[in-house]
């Protein structure tokens, strides 16, 4: 694997009002959400991509996570069917976007009454690991797994019971190594690849990403910073403190492809 391009969208002033299932950490500080994000790009182009920048969009307080309402794989695009009403429009928001890189037998859609958020999805090689969860139903992971057959890939679900995405809790470095936390641990999907267990008071940290050939970890978890170090990676660490407070992190934050 290698990413060439890499979509973000800035947070809006909205992002306060962003879905939450932690209240009890408050609100994110915007202006302090907007440094973050800028330090976030910085750290992305260090991994040698080209990134599109999308301006904020304040009627969607999710929108920044632009990782849910599309899906990007080497051979076309999926724009979503986000499972949360207050974020399903962010599709249509980022689908022009996703046109200017693929032209029309390369872009497919998840349609009512399948729902998928991208979050869900979890890209390893060709096959796409695809969580269960409240997002993300039955039948949208049928056509999702339809749509990459089609294109001669493969998906598979993954039931979920505690978290809010499949990439909250387990993501994919390359290399057959695989970063697991909580309920992933022990899954029997993820057997026959080198685990990284995270421990539970670092469970946010499971969320890394792989940039070619760099791991960009979460400020704040050096289990996992040391973890993925011992793998031989080289690291980068960025502050995502004010998107945790809205269940965000690094992968949800950006498409890379
Ligand atoms: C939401 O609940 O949809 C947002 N507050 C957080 C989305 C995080 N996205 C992701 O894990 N892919």
């Amino acid at each position: 694997t290698k990413f060439t391009n890499v979509i973000v969208r800035k947070p809006g002033k909205s992002l306060c009002n962003g879905i939450t299932s932690a209240p009890e950490l408050g609100q994110p500080i915007y202006e302090r959400a907007v440094e973050e994000h800028d330090d976030y790009i910085a750290a992305l182009k260090q991994c040698g991509v080209e990134v599109t920048e999308l301006p904020a969009l304040e009627q969607y307080p999710d929108s920044c996570f632009v990782e849910d309402p599309a899906v990007i794989t080497r051979c076309g695009a999926i724009i979503t069917n986000p499972g949360a009403d207050s974020r399903n429009g962010e599709k249509d928001e980022i689908e022009p976007t996703i046109r200017q890189f693929f032209d029309d037998e390369h872009v497919a859609h998840i349609v009512s009454p399948g729902t998928l958020d991208g979050g869900d999805v979890m890209m390893v090689g060709d096959h796409f690991f695809v969580g269960r969860s409240a997002r993300t139903n039955e039948e949208g992971i049928r056509q999702f797994i339809e749509i990459l057959e089609s294109w001669g890939l493969s998906g598979s679900e993954v039931p979920l019971e505690e978290v809010l995405h499949l990439k909250t809790g387990v993501n994919y470095l390359e290399d057959g190594n695989m970063l697991v936390s909580g309920e992933f641990i022990d899954k029997p999907d993820f057997a026959e690849y080198n685990k990284v267990i995270v421990p539970e008071d670092e469970a946010y940290g499971a969320n890394c990403i792989w940039v070619n050939g760099t791991v960009i970890v979460p400020e704040g978890y050096p289990t996992v910073l040391a973890a993925v170090q011992d793998l031989g990676y080289k690291t980068l660490v960025v502050d995502t403190s004010e998107y945790r407070k809205v269940d965000g992190g690094l992968s949800c934050l950006s498409l890379r492809f």
